[in-house]
């Protein structure tokens, strides 16, 4: 049992780990494994703002805006590395989950998880997540829903939702000219 199902255990909360040996380690990994969209996937992202650990927790099918991160934090953000997402978690990158951690982490939440009634997070180990309801991730994580996400990002346009959408770049990537304008 790793810290993240003692911590589990602990809490009552009744979540069911579960665990794929082919991996969980990123987004994409583990909504192939589970086999659910990838926007049902939440990353635990870790930032540092102002010298401070602060959590960001994203659909797997949105990036997240630093600038938006930083605006709710209360001052600029940059990524944590690997040694200073550990410290402020317990956990390394590719099992970090949303709740549990080490430290006390101020926890935000994108928006867009709330549109989805299951979402899928990794539970302190890279082959291994859980399900659990926007709602409940909300209340165990005590996270502050906001807007996070690079907008134009996951939300196709009605009528292109299926067609040709692998091809279409993220926002920040999108070329001028590309195939892609008309
Ligand atoms: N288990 C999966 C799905 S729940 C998972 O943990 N995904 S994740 O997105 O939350 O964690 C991977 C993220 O860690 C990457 O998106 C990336 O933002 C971050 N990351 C990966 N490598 C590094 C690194 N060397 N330093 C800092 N951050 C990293």
């Amino acid at each position: 049992m790793n810290r993240f199902e003692a911590w589990l255990s602990a809490s009552g909360a009744g979540i069911m780990v579960k665990e794929f040996p082919e991996g969980t380690r990123t987004a994409a990994d583990a909504a192939r494994a589970v086999g659910c969209e990838l926007g049902q996937i939440v990353k635990s992202l870790v930032f540092v703002a102002g010298g401070k650990p602060v959590v960001a927790l994203m659909s797997g099918a949105n990036r997240l805006d630093e600038r938006r991160l930083g605006r709710v934090a209360g001052t600029p953000v940059e990524k944590a590395d690997a040694e200073a997402a550990r410290a402020a978690t317990g956990f390394s990158i590719g099992g970090v989950p949303p709740f549990g951690h080490a430290s006390e982490v101020p926890v935000f939440m994108d928006r867009d998880l709330l549109g989805y009634e299951e979402v899928w997070a990794a539970a302190g180990r890279p082959d291994s997540v859980f399900e659990i309801s926007p709602g409940r991730l909300r209340e165990l994580s005590n996270a502050t829903v906001t807007d996070l996400k690079v907008e134009g990002d996951s939300v196709s346009p009605p009528g292109r939702a299926l067609a040709g959408s692998a091809d279409l770049p993220t926002s920040g990537e999108a070329k001028r000219g590309s195939h892609l304008s008309r």
